[in-house]
């Protein structure tokens, strides 16, 4: 039996995906062959999205859609099926993140966060779930995260998020693995994105943010990860070659989670 890596025929719905980490794991599904469908909540995004995948050589479907709408999603599943196909593959990347102290953060801050990170992760596979029933397959990829496992000051509401989405992950795998559903998680490390360029800019006098420094001590390779590093563990989640995969959440992390730290010289 050869191993089976390739997405021909697959359409891949990646949420958030106009950039960063959810563009990348698209675009490497679409080098594997997948049809790419994404969304993102301004049309001005989305039209952005569509020309730099146009300039990857990928042709993309993009749709305006706020993954917290519950009817939004419903509607948009609904038209990508009819425009574009039934969706075999779901990522869901879109997310936020807000760097509040606990004590200063408010319930509505902390919603917020939890509405984009873990309710509409819920309401799209939700949203996704029955026709892959019935075409008998369908794979589910959740994009968690180093506070799945661990916390860090300022992050209360991002990692209660991430830690729900991996037993989300979990639930999804064992209440609908016995329809040939598989539903698993990626923890990426630190990476690269809009979305840690504060914590990556140089300070006054051209020094590195003291996060920065931390990040790279924290890490054995010593180094930031860039998105595209995603694509390939993304691509072999999505595939054949993974179909008795379930349930597991793979750290794409340079080995952090399994490293002390740098050692004082
Ligand atoms: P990013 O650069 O901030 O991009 C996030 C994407 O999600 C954007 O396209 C954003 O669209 C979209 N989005 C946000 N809220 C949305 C909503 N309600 N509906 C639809 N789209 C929405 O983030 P990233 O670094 O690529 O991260 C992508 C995912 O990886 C997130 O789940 C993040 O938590 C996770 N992650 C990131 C890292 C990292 O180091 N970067 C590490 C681990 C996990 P707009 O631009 O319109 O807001
Ligand atoms: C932070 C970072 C992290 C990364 C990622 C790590 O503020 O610590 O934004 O949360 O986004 O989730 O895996």
């Amino acid at each position: 039996m050869s191993v089976n890596f390739s997405l021909e025929g697959k359409i891949a719905l990646v949420t958030g995906a106009s950039y960063g980490i959810g563009f990348a794991i698209a675009s490497g599904m679409a080098q594997a062959g997948a049809t790419v469908v994404f969304n993102d909540i301004k049309q001005e995004l989305v039209d952005k999205g569509i020309q730099a995948y146009k300039e990857a050589g990928i042709t993309a479907h993009g749709y305006v859609c706020d993954v917290t709408n519950e009817e939004q999603v419903n509607a948009t599943v609904e038209k990508i099926t009819k425009e574009v196909g039934p969706i075999d593959i779901l990522v869901n990347n879109a997310g936020i993140i807000k760097r509040i102290p606990m004590c200063d953060m408010t319930a509505a801050e902390f919603r917020q966060v939890i509405d984009v990170d873990l309710n509409a992760p819920f309401i799209v596979s939700k949203a996704v779930i029955p026709s892959m029933i019935e075409r008998g397959h369908g794979k589910i990829i959740n994009i968690c995260s180093m506070m799945s496992e661990l916390g860090r000051e300022t992050v209360s509401a991002y990692a209660a998020a991430k830690g729900g989405l991996k037993m989300l992950t979990r639930n999804i795998c064992s209440e609908y693995g016995k329809y040939n559903i598989q539903c698993n998680g990626i923890g990426p490390g630190y990476i690269e994105t809009p979305q840690t360029a504060p914590l990556r800019e140089r300070q006054p006098d051209g020094s590195r943010h003291p996060f920065d420094s931390f990040i790279i001590a924290k890490t054995p390779a010593e180094r930031w990860l860039k998105p595209e590093e995603l694509a390939g563990p993304a691509v072999f989640l999505a595939s054949e070659a993974a179909d008795a995969v379930n349930g597991h959440i793979l750290y794409v992390d340079g080995g952090i989670l399994a490293y002390i730290g740098k050692q004082p010289s």
